[in-house]
């Protein structure tokens, strides 16, 4: 994963500075020409001129193929971010009704390295969907509306025991929303 964040870092600079470039030489082209007057076998020229066109043109050609070729799955980075990444192998629908969650199984148990679909409904008010490690740090969390299929789909990282909670004060009685050892990570592939 940090090769992947430095080649979007390194990408993202890429785009800004082409941007950057495009909009420079667009401007300087044609605030150079415009209020002088050019003397071209008596054709008076204002803005850019035919060559500077032509540059601008390909320019932003260069922009949108090279965009096009970066983020197509052929490029490794691409593939890994945009376009395999959130395929769900597993899904896990879970109802919470009356401050109380409604497991399919307890505990759920999932596979490390493989997306997972959390379909999460609610019978009445809005709650949060949150997932915690044993040590109480979160690992992802998501509104609940009732009315709405609300979907995150996850890969776990780490084999372990994973805490349900409420992430969203949902009444007097979301303190007491939470499911301990939930979900049970067992070794990736
Ligand atoms: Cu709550």
């Amino acid at each position: 994963m940090y090769i992947q964040q430095i080649v979007e870092i390194f990408y993202m600079g890429l785009v800004v500075t082409y941007i950057i470039f495009i909009i420079s030489f667009m401007y300087i082209t044609s605030r150079r020409s415009s209020g002088r007057i050019v003397a071209d076998g008596g054709e008076v020229h204002k803005g850019m001129d035919k060559a500077e066109k032509t540059w601008l043109l390909v320019l932003i050609t260069i922009a949108i193929i090279g965009n096009t070729v970066l983020l197509s799955p052929l490029v490794p980075s691409a593939n890994m971010a945009i376009w395999s990444g959130s395929k769900p192998v597993k899904s896990v629908v879970i109802t919470i009704e009356d401050y109380e969650f409604k497991l399919p199984e307890k505990p759920i148990r999932l596979q490390a390295g493989v997306p997972v679909e959390f379909i999460v409904y609610s019978n009445d008010v809005t709650y949060g969907f949150g997932v915690f490690r044993e040590d109480g740090t979160l690992v992802f969390q998501m509104q609940v509306v009732p009315g709405y299929e609300n979907k995150i789909v996850w890969v776990f990282d780490e084999p372990g025991v994973y805490t349900i909670r409420s992430t969203e004060y949902s009444g007097p009685e979301h303190p007491m929303m939470v499911v301990y050892n939930a979900i049970v990570v067992e070794g990736g592939e």
